[in-house]
């Protein structure tokens, strides 16, 4: 269990997942920005527990929500599910505009590109040297859409530091894309490079629902060490 986690009353809401994973931070944000308890059921990598099996037979991934016993499957379907379940006053996507929602839904549909980069088998995971350079520029447009997304939810009144439905999307990679940065010797969310992008990063990782269960990336650098 990492730092701040909390067990949950009688295990009403649990979490199939992983520390490292950040379609389970995700799940875990969400949570922690709702105020609600939730215990986290750790699976092992390269292993599937029977539960996982269970309640996620389609895909059979983590993260799924159980609540009160029932599963949820896909990470920003499980937000969305807690944004509905637990009420305000912390919303995750904005209740009286659906337009403003729906921009937010837009923009995560570019999460994919994420995972290419931290991907099992991504030539960076594969530790293929002279490859590594060359997904990371490929995923270089990422930072590109990035700061698309991120324009979007910084139109937000200046001093508002709530987090949304989007700072969650795209803000739980964060912690891969700092350890991609380490090992491929690149900068994509450097302040000199893209400042606004960078502060909001900074923003996201400090903020209280987030700053527990963000991975550090020195312990995300040896998890990567012992798969490959
Ligand atoms: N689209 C899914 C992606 C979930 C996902 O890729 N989870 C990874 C862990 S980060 C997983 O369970 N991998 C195991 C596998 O692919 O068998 C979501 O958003 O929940």
């Amino acid at each position: 269990m990492q730092s701040g986690e909390k067990p949950a009353a009688a295990a009403e809401v649990r979490v199939l997942g992983s520390w490292a994973s950040p379609f389970v931070m995700r799940v875990m944000v969400a949570l922690r920005l709702k105020g609600v308890e939730y215990e986290l059921l750790q699976e092992t990598m390269g292993k599937k527990s029977e539960l996982l099996l269970a309640s996620n037979p389609v895909h059979k991934k983590i993260p799924v929500l159980l609540h009160r016993g029932k599963p949820i499957s896909e990470s920003l379907v499980i937000v969305q599910y807690v944004d509905e379940v637990w009420p305000p006053p912390a919303s995750i996507l904005p209740r009286d505009d659906p337009y403003a929602a729906a921009i937010h839904r837009f923009w995560d549909s570019f999460h994919s590109c994420f995972d290419a980069v931290s991907s099992k088998d991504s030539d960076i995971e594969r530790n293929r040297p002279r490859r590594q350079g060359r997904s990371v520029r490929r995923n270089d447009n990422c930072s590109a859409v990035f700061r698309g997304g991120i324009r979007r939810v910084q139109q937000r009144e200046v001093g508002d530091d709530s987090i949304g439905y989007l700072d969650i999307a795209l803000g739980s990679h964060l912690g891969w894309i700092r350890a991609v940065e380490r090992i491929a010797g690149v900068e994509l969310l450097g302040g000199a490079k893209v400042p606004n992008l960078a502060a909001w990063a900074d923003r996201f990782c400090g903020h209280p629902a987030v700053v527990d269960v963000m991975p550090d990336v020195d312990i995300l650098l040896e998890f990567t060490a012992k798969l490959i």
